[in-house]
């Protein structure tokens, strides 16, 4: 009863925010028993509206063109929830789908004369109804549905939908191509719901499932509430397990459970306000590099701040860059057993999984010698250490993660290419030019290396000499302690007057402009941060007049900025 009441007030409010939205396309015709003759064209009009608005069924866009199913057509955000024939190539604005007047086909016409049917059915259809759940039927004359979209899952489940034993959702390609994905939600006869690889649907395999141990019997369904909770039912209909433990009813949500492109089976709400968005309300695992094949062969699964991202083993490149499901591939020549002479190392990738199909094992080993046993096998061109197990595998290498509590190490056999490139290099002309123009550089930099030595010596010397003297002359100027230690010391401003008989110059004449620069470079080259100070190449322009000497930093305030 109180179920009844909920539903009857779902259907009032999302009655109250399509009208109260009047966002819907004039080409879209709202007719609850579509007849017999009827078409739909991209162009006109494109679709059926239920009896509330909030779903549709005709054309959608897809990429360039335009695809069939069913999609949300009372919110803002059109969402898809169904597509026919998911695979075949979208279609031009020039198709037609049409209703058969005699028999009552859909079938999908294009100036091509591409025929393709909707449905499969043998049965005649009377009529076709776009329901308000999101399920599309074909019914007989005594009204019963031989045909429904419902029966036919892709990607997600809507709210009264079954998935019923041995069906499956399955993932689609991306977000916006709805074709077949990567990855399944399949309803075992066992009564376990289970997340797999689409192409490797053993339990080995499986990266979720509902439950891991106990049986619950044949015949088990997965439902979507109408309250946006997920459950499994047996045979009789009786709730067996919940999936989602909340209760989430909100009036005036809509729900949808999607297996979603990158492998994550998704519960999401929409609230029927016109600024609302999808929101998750549950995920199957919340380590989105769980599912396996995210990333393709030879590539393994990194998470960062939660996105996942995928890395190629070492030596290995992307196949199509920023595409993760093509996987990587070998950017050098794998190893021969028959023809040698190419130098091969081992790399290592530490702390990742992956899939184990071993030809050799070998136990008690380290890992070094894990690396070398691979090394010195032509036919291994890899191994996964763990505990001591080392198992040599082929490659392509499948289903990688990075696990940092595993303790596991991939080692991967790479040609040496720094080794053979340089062999090459020897050999050809070009190669003994370019060696030539090296060593003529290297020489040149010798040569001015030696000359600052000399340059930078001789000021040592010579600023030596100078600061000696000078210091000798404070010393008889002053009778100050510890003139004899050549150390730094702090003097006012009247001390220094005093010492220098007036200022720093004395009876030799100086021209101002150049006992300012004189300064200005010696105040450069004292600034505590090394990596400020000049090199000897600019200190020489500098006091040449060549370049401008920048104002130095006050020395106070730049060490109060460190
Ligand atoms: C749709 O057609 C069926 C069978 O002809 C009929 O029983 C039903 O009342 C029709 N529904 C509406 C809303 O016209
Ligand atoms: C249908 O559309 C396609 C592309 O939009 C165009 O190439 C083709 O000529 C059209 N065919 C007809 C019969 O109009
Ligand atoms: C379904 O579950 C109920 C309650 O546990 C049980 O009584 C019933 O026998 C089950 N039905 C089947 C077909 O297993
Ligand atoms: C599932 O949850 C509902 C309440 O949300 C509860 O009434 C029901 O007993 C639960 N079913 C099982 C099998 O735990
Ligand atoms: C990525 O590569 C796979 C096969 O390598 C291909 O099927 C798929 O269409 C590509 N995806 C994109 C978005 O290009
Ligand atoms: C991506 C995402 O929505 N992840 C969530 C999945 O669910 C867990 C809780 O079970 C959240 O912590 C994640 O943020």
């Amino acid at each position: 009863m109180q179920i009844d009441h909920l539903v009857l007030m779902h259907y009032f409010t999302i009655i109250i925010f399509v009208l109260s939205t009047s966002s819907l396309a004039t080409a879209q015709q709202r007719q609850s028993n579509i007849s017999r003759g009827s078409s739909l064209s991209p162009t006109k009009t494109s679709s059926w509206l239920s009896k509330s608005g909030l779903y549709a069924f005709g054309f959608y866009q897809r990429g360039n063109g335009y695809s069939v199913g069913v999609f949300l057509a009372g919110i803002p955000e059109k969402t898809v929830v169904w597509t026919a024939n998911r695979d075949r190539p979208s279609v031009s604005g020039n198709a037609t789908l049409l209703f058969t007047p005699a028999e009552g086909r859909l079938v999908l016409q294009t100036p091509q004369g591409q025929d393709t049917f909707i449905a499969d059915i043998s049965q005649t259809v009377s009529y076709a109804s776009m329901l308000d759940t999101g399920n599309f039927v074909l019914c007989n004359s005594d009204g019963d549905i031989i045909w429904q979209s419902f029966a036919h899952p892709t990607d997600t489940l809507l709210p009264t939908q079954r998935l019923a034993e041995g069906m499956q959702l399955i993932s689609s390609a991306s977000k916006t191509d709805q074709s077949t994905g990567t990855f399944g939600l399949y309803m075992k006869p066992d009564g376990n719901l289970v997340q797999y690889p689409k192409d490797a649907t053993t339990n080995e395999y499986a990266y979720w499932a509902s439950y891991w141990t106990t049986e619950l019997g044949d015949k088990v369904s997965l439902i979507l509430g109408e309250d946006g909770n997920l459950y499994l039912v047996n045979a009789t209909g009786f709730n067996v397990r919940n999936i989602t433990s909340q209760v989430y009813a909100t009036r005036g949500s809509i729900y949808l459970l999607r297996i979603d492109w990158d492998g994550l089976l998704r519960l999401y709400s929409h609230n029927l306000s016109p600024s609302s968005r999808w929101s998750v309300l549950w995920n199957s695992t919340s380590d989105r590099c769980d599912p396996k094949g995210l990333c393709g062969l030879n590539s393994f699964c990194v998470s960062n701040d939660l996105e996942p991202g995928c890395n190629c083993l070492p030596g290995f490149a992307p196949v199509i860059q920023g595409n993760w499901t093509s996987g990587c591939e070998r950017d050098f020549t794998s190893e021969s057993c028959k023809k040698k002479g190419k130098k091969y190392s081992i790399r290592a990738e530490d702390n990742t999984i992956w899939e184990e199909d071993s030809y050799s094992v070998l136990s008690q080993t380290s890992k070094e010698d894990c690396s070398q046993a691979c090394l010195d096998d032509c036919n291994c061109e890899a191994a996964l250490y763990k505990d001591g197990n080392c198992k040599k595998q082929r490659l392509p290498l499948r289903y990688g993660r990075r696990s940092t509590q595993s303790g596991s190490v991939a080692f991967i056999k790479v040609e040496d290419t720094s080794e053979s490139s340089t062999d090459m290099f020897l050999h050809t002309r070009e190669g003994k030019k370019e060696i030539m123009k090296d060593i003529i550089i290297i020489i040149i930099i010798s040569c001015l290396f030696v000359s600052s030595l000399v340059i930078i010596v001789i000021l040592v010397v010579v600023n030596h000499r100078y600061r000696v003297s000078s210091y000798r002359r404070t010393c008889h100027n002053d009778d100050i302690e510890f003139c004899e230690d050549i150390a730094p010391r702090s003097y006012s401003y009247a001390e220094l007057e005093r010492m220098t008989d007036g200022q720093l110059v004395g009876d030799e004449e100086v021209e101002p402009k150049h006992l300012e620069r004189i300064i200005k470079v010696a105040l450069w080259c004292i600034l505590d941060e090394p990596s400020l100070r000049p090199s000897m190449k600019k200190v020489l322009l500098m006091l040449e007049g060549t370049v401008d000497i920048p104002t130095p930093p006050n020395p106070t305030s730049f060490i109060s900025t460190i």
